[in-house]
């Protein structure tokens, strides 16, 4: 049936890796559970004025205590895979010393509930959730080192059953977003010479813990990470807007996904950059670049772009007040990104592996009909999306699989409950999850394969 299915226009390859994707903080609760440590993102929550609606991850989906019932969930969706994070505060309490054993056990209970029910692990180390007794946070180099430790301190206890590891989740967001526009943990507003020290902690931590995790890995251990650079769609698909995309890709992204996959920062982002420049040690861009066996694109919105005679060749078009966007005013549609996407940085990089790691949406769910939310806009956005992940299969780009985020409603950051990106509704006052209409077409595109 594989070979017929791959003849067919609208099918994925038979091997294709269907999962969906959460993280810690928002899904586990349990936070002062079993030797937890304190998070910035605790201390942020809990801040008044902080999140949209006063939400924490206090409780969250309870999934600290409920991961039976998701993985029930995964089941009868039919995924292969599950993308989860580990928090890092469970295994080592304030960042770094000594291992809290009830922590790993939960990650450990988790693991194996998978792999009983078929489903491949992939663990994503850091989503956010930084232990605060790492003082400074990312303002510190020493949380590169911190996080370097705490890799291969996991790699060691779970790589006889996990197979797919990422370092990090979207630099971007815990750098910039954190410490230079300040919406999310710490919350701060930093001069550029110290958001660019943060960045480069950040993508340094990335490097540590890629060499920590293959030095403690069993063989066979696959590494990456998950990051979210921004997207670049040719505004015509035309050679010259195509070769305008492949130059935003690598510019816009100069002090994040380029400097990993090329092991140096371009000469423009110095330049731009002057004296705000990071500070680097002899040896910094040979860990930052160290290779990996796949790179996980988070991709959500586009940014268009065409060919101009600017200094950099290219102009990126702006989003327009009553552009098309989902619920959440940064979610503008764009279903071609996930093409675009995969296609530009394979093109620039020629990663061995693609996965995408985060796709979906925030959507003003209506009320329940019959107990069932039919949430025919998630629905109409995950066709038009993954229409255009089937292109790239069809060219033979190497994209092996597609994680949805999300598996379930969850904390939303600084959002708190108030943007829902759930395939699965989550009564936060029973914690009853109930499968959505989008969770419907999902298990139906799995079961078939093709496009529904
Ligand atoms: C991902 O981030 C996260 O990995 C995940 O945890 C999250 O729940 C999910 O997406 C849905 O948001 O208004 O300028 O501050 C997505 C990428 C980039 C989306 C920053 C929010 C805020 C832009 N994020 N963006 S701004």
């Amino acid at each position: 049936s594989s070979g017929a299915a791959a003849a067919d226009a609208l099918s994925f390859p038979a091997d294709f890796l269907w999962g969906c994707a959460t993280a810690s903080y928002q899904i586990e609760g349990g936070v002062k559970e079993d030797g937890r440590g304190e998070t910035n993102w605790d201390v942020f929550s809990h801040t008044p004025g902080k999140t949209r609606d006063g939400g924490t991850g206090d409780v969250a989906c309870d999934s600290y205590h409920r991961y039976k019932e998701d993985i029930e969930l995964l089941k009868a969706l039919g995924v292969k895979a599950y993308r989860f994070s580990v928090a890092w505060s469970r295994i080592f309490p304030s960042g770094r010393g000594k291992p809290n054993q009830k922590g790993l056990d939960y990650y450990n209970r988790l693991i194996d509930g998978l792999l009983a029910a078929g489903i491949e692990p992939h663990m994503t180390l850091f989503h956010w959730d930084l232990p605060t007794g790492l003082e400074g946070g990312w303002q510190s180099r020493d949380t590169a080192y911190a996080f370097g430790d705490y890799a291969g301190y996991m790699a060691g206890k779970v790589t006889d059953r996990v197979k797919h590891i990422m370092t990090v989740n979207e630099l971007r967001c815990f750098t910039d977003l954190s410490y230079m526009t300040g919406g999310k943990a710490p919350g701060l507003k930093l001069p550029m010479a110290e958001v660019n020290q943060i960045r480069h902690h950040g993508v340094l931590a990335h490097g540590l813990g890629v060499q920590a995790i293959r030095a403690a890995a069993r063989a066979g251990t696959e590494v990456g990470l998950a990051d979210n650079p921004t997207i670049f769609v040719p505004a015509i698909e035309t050679p010259e807007h195509i070769a305008a995309t492949g130059k935003a890709m690598r510019e816009e992204n100069a002090m994040f996904l380029t400097a990993i996959l090329e092991g140096r920062y371009l000469e423009s982002y110095l330049a731009a950059q002057g004296k705000d420049a990071p500070k680097m040690k002899a040896g910094d861009m040979k860990l930052i670049g160290s290779p990996l066996d796949f790179v996980s694109l988070n991709i959500y919105t586009p940014n268009f772009v065409r060919a101009a005679d600017t200094a950099s060749g290219y102009e990126i078009l702006p989003h327009l007040a009553n552009s098309p966007r989902m619920a959440s005013p940064w979610l503008y549609v764009g279903p071609e990104a996930l093409y675009w996407g995969v296609r530009t940085v394979s093109d620039l990089w020629k990663p061995k592996k693609i996965y995408i790691s985060e796709n979906g949406t925030s959507a003003d769910d209506p009320v329940a009909q019959d107990g069932k939310v039919y949430d025919a806009d998630r629905v109409m956005y995950l066709r038009n999306y993954l229409t255009h992940l089937q292109r790239a299969t069809r060219e033979g780009y190497p994209i092996e699989g597609y994680f949805l985020w999300s598996l379930m409603d969850n904390f939303e950051w600084e959002d708190g409950y108030t943007k829902l990106f759930g395939i699965h509704h989550v009564d936060f006052k029973t914690l009853k999850r109930t499968p959505k209409l989008s969770a419907d077409w999902y298990r139906e595109l799995i079961r078939t394969n093709r496009l529904v």
